[in-house]
């Protein structure tokens, strides 16, 4: 959606009401800004007491590229080709574009980088009584700079041996407490259960009851047994945020050197917590690991009724160009955290495909000059990159998975499912597996049931006339609804 201003005397008025520094931060006369030398970015603005929306839309610009609250003397020509420039103003919709020349940009390929600018200082300003960026665009010569994923959702669904279905998988609860014999053994029963994948919690890391190496070495002893007892390739996420990079790589390097066959791990990091440098040393480190970006802490910036920060969509679409192989970006409503279709199912898709909608703008991931006619041509039509990526790498940015987690357990799965319109994601449901009231291998095994009925196109209630586990999934899930699920469905009704 690009809403031109539609009133210019209106706009007339506005850059009228502009001081010389922040007229240098506007280019209402920029013919294409996707001419390749910006990144574009929408902001949802109200401005604060002391200026008007353009106003304010210029010292956001100034502070987010090279400016501060004055003019200073030192200012030269070239460093007024840095400024970022508002572009474009929506004042009935409080909306903002500015465009960002991305050469401003750290040349390593440096998300962190850019979020310092665009979502940095800018969010403190009294300027500004609500600042929430809403998308963001690449040019594809600017994608070309990041890494993207490289070990993705179809290189693990392949490890698994998984076709046409979700990742089917859990978080060991309690959430922390269990010694690491206790915490394994949780794992195996769940794999047993026919479960594929098991993450650690967010906060898991090296507490004195659960000692890292031990967690490690209890967890390939349980996941042998089960791959043995299966015949299945089981999947688990260590969290290896620590305190500081050598630890963080310490982890790395104790999981690896364990014994752990390639494409049976994958490394959790607590993006948000950790930051923005561990999730690019993780990609840069190890590409032939599945980098699984939990988002621990996002809240403060995404939830719907926060008037500052970004959405859902704009931490997806980063984690992606920095190279995250999966993040959780919520079940649209349908779990226990805050979120909505168009929130949650826009950021999911955005980082699967490679032609892709989001709130305002359309992202092409391919790396391709949108003059390349007929690449593009096939990137829109192969949105499932088989034929570019297969070709030619270097076409198209791979897809980072969708990790659906919150709230979930398996009468939950076909709605969500509904709402996706695929099953291109991991889902681990905590909660949803191990509250089954006979434990663990039950749950995992309803969940695994939940699965099956969905492929067999029959409902959940049909499906566990034959299927006991499924059956006392849903008594249990149906019955005992948590005070939320209790106010939302008498909201509903
Ligand atoms: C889910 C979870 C996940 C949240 C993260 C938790 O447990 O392990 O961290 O889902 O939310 O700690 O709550 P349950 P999101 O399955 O028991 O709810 O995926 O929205 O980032
Ligand atoms: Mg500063
Ligand atoms: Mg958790």
């Amino acid at each position: 959606m690009e809403v031109k201003m539609k009133n210019s005397k209106e706009l007339d008025k506005l850059i009228k009401s502009l001081n010389e520094k922040q007229l240098r931060y506007t280019k209402f006369d920029l013919k294409n800004p996707k001419n390749g030398e910006y990144m574009l970015a929408v902001f949802h603005l109200v401005p604060g007491k002391s200026m008007n929306m353009l106003q304010a839309a210029c010292e956001i610009a100034a502070e987010s590229s090279t400016g501060t609250n004055f003019t200073v003397l030192t200012e030269t020509d070239f460093s007024h080709e840095m400024n970022a420039r508002v572009y474009q103003i929506d004042t009935k919709n409080e909306l903002v574009w500015i465009a960002y020349p991305w050469r401003l940009f750290d040349r390593v390929g440096n998300v962190q980088n850019i979020l310092t600018y665009i979502i940095g200082n800018v969010l403190g300003m009294k300027e500004i009584s609500a600042l929430k960026l809403l998308d963001v665009w690449f040019p594809e010569s600017m994608i070309e700079q990041y890494d993207g994923p490289s070990y993705t959702l179809d290189d693990m669904k392949k490890y698994l041996g998984i076709k046409n279905r979700p990742v089917l998988g859990t978080i060991i609860k309690p959430k922390m407490g269990l010694t690491s014999a206790e915490y394994a053994e949780v794992c195996y029963d769940f794999w047993v259960g026919g479960g594929d994948f098991v993450k650690n919690d967010e906060p898991q890391a090296n507490q004195d009851f659960c000692p890292y190496d031990k967690m490690v070495k209890n967890v390939k002893e349980a996941m042998d047994k089960a791959v043995k007892e299966t015949g299945k390739k089981k999947v688990h996420s260590f969290n290896v945020s620590a305190a500081d990079f050598d630890t963080m790589i310490e982890r790395c390097e104790m999981i690896r050197n364990a014994g752990f066959e390639k494409g049976s791990y994958a490394f959790l990091i607590d993006g948000i917590t950790a930051g923005w440098m561990a999730v690019q040393t993780l990609r840069r480190r190890y590409p032939d690991v599945f980098i699984h970006f939990h988002r621990a802490g996002h809240g403060a910036f995404t939830r719907p009724e926060n008037p500052i920060g970004c959405t859902v969509l704009v931490l997806s679409k980063f984690a992606r160009l920095a190279g995250t192989s999966g993040i959780h970006t919520g079940t649209a409503g349908v779990g226990k955290m805050t979120g909505s279709p168009e929130e949650d199912i826009t950021a999911a898709h955005e980082i699967l495909d490679l032609v892709a909608k989001g709130h305002m703008f359309e992202q092409s991931w391919s790396k391709v000059p949108s003059t390349d006619k007929d690449v593009l041509k096939l990137v829109k039509e192969d949105s499932a990159h088989k034929v570019i990526l297969e070709k030619d790498s270097w076409r198209g940015m791979k897809k980072c998975a969708p990790i659906v987690s919150g709230g979930l357990n398996p009468t939950l799965l076909k709605p969500f499912i509904d709402l996706m319109g695929n099953t291109d994601f991991i889902t681990t449901m905590g909660a949803g597996c191990h509250a089954h009231p006979d434990g663990t291998r039950a749950g995992a095994m309803a969940l695994v049931q939940s699965m099956e009925a969905y492929q067999k196109k029959k409902s959940i209630e049909e499906y566990a006339k034959t299927h006991k586990e499924l059956k006392r999934a849903i008594e249990f899930f149906t019955k005992n609804k948590t005070a939320i699920q209790k106010a939302e469905s008498a909201e509903r009704s």
